[in-house]
């Protein structure tokens, strides 16, 4: 059967090989099967520049070089932890970068697919610190710093959303529905797939005599998530990892 394979929020990281282990296996044993691999962002727990080469790194884009050259298309879209994933990375693996909105068409099914946090609204905090890090004359002075750096800055960070992360409510860390609403009609669509909030759920509504539907895909923490869409329809799936 023809489908194609969308995952987010893997957090790729060298502290975590059971998550590294199951997406590998992911992209030999199933993603090779698929029409298409599409990554809805934070493939990696944070990317500080494609010049970034550890043997960990190395590891995860030979994976997408094999199953781009298997002739398997790999798309991404950028997530808040790797929106610094470009050109470089994109050549040296096969993979075609999206703009952070886009619209697909699944067997038949216009769809808008995007990372997530932009439908965050309530996050006012995130929001402007998006608006920062997003400048491209910031993002071209810190490719600019010396590797070690970054990491402290990347760190420095990473600590600093997680403590903030610890004040918000779980409301205001969940997508803002007017917002869903506004991207949706924006884009003339009423599908979409997304991930960030961590809340692997299918969400059906109605509205002014439209079916909507809302696609939001799982994190890898405690095990993999996969969405697998076909002509009949999408299906949420988890993948276990497997232990030692
Ligand atoms: O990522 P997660 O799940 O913890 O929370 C996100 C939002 N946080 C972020 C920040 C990222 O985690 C950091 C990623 C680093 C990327 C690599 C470095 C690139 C640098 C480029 C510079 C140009 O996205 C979090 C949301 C949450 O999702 C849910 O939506 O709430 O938002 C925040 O935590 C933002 C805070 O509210 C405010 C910002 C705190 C950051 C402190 C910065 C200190 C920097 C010091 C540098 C010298
Ligand atoms: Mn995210």
């Amino acid at each position: 059967m023809p489908h194609t394979l969308f995952i987010a929020d893997l957090h790729l990281s060298p502290t975590r090989q059971d998550i590294t282990d199951c997406f590998l296996r992911f992209m030999s044993e199933e993603a090779v099967h698929a029409d298409a691999l599409y990554v809805l962002g934070d493939l990696f727990e944070a990317w500080i520049g494609d010049d970034d080469h550890s043997p960990f790194h190395q590891q995860i884009k030979t994976a997408f070089a094999t199953l781009t050259q298997q002739g398997v298309p790999v798309y991404f879209i950028h997530g808040n932890r790797d929106f610094l994933i470009g050109k470089r990375f994109a050549r040296e693996t096969g993979i075609t970068l999206l703009d952070e909105h886009t619209c697909i068409d699944l067997y038949g099914t216009p769809t808008l697919i995007l990372h997530g946090d932009t439908l965050c609204l309530a996050d006012a905090d995130y929001q402007a610190f998006r608006r920062k890090v997003h400048q491209r004359w910031l993002q071209h002075v810190f490719l600019c710093l010396p590797l070690a750096l970054r990491r402290r800055i990347a760190a420095k960070m990473r600590a600093g959303s997680a403590n903030a992360n610890q004040q918000k409510s779980s409301t205001i860390m969940d997508v803002t529905p007017q917002e869903v609403q506004r991207q949706l009609d924006n884009a003339g669509v009423v599908n979409m797939i997304h991930g960030h909030t961590h809340r692997p759920h299918v969400h059906q509504w109605c509205d002014q005599g439209h079916d909507y539907q809302r696609i939001v895909l799982g994190d890898w923490y405690q095990h993999g998530s996969v969405l697998v869409c076909g002509p009949q329809g999408c299906d949420l799936q988890t993948r276990d990892f497997i232990h030692h």
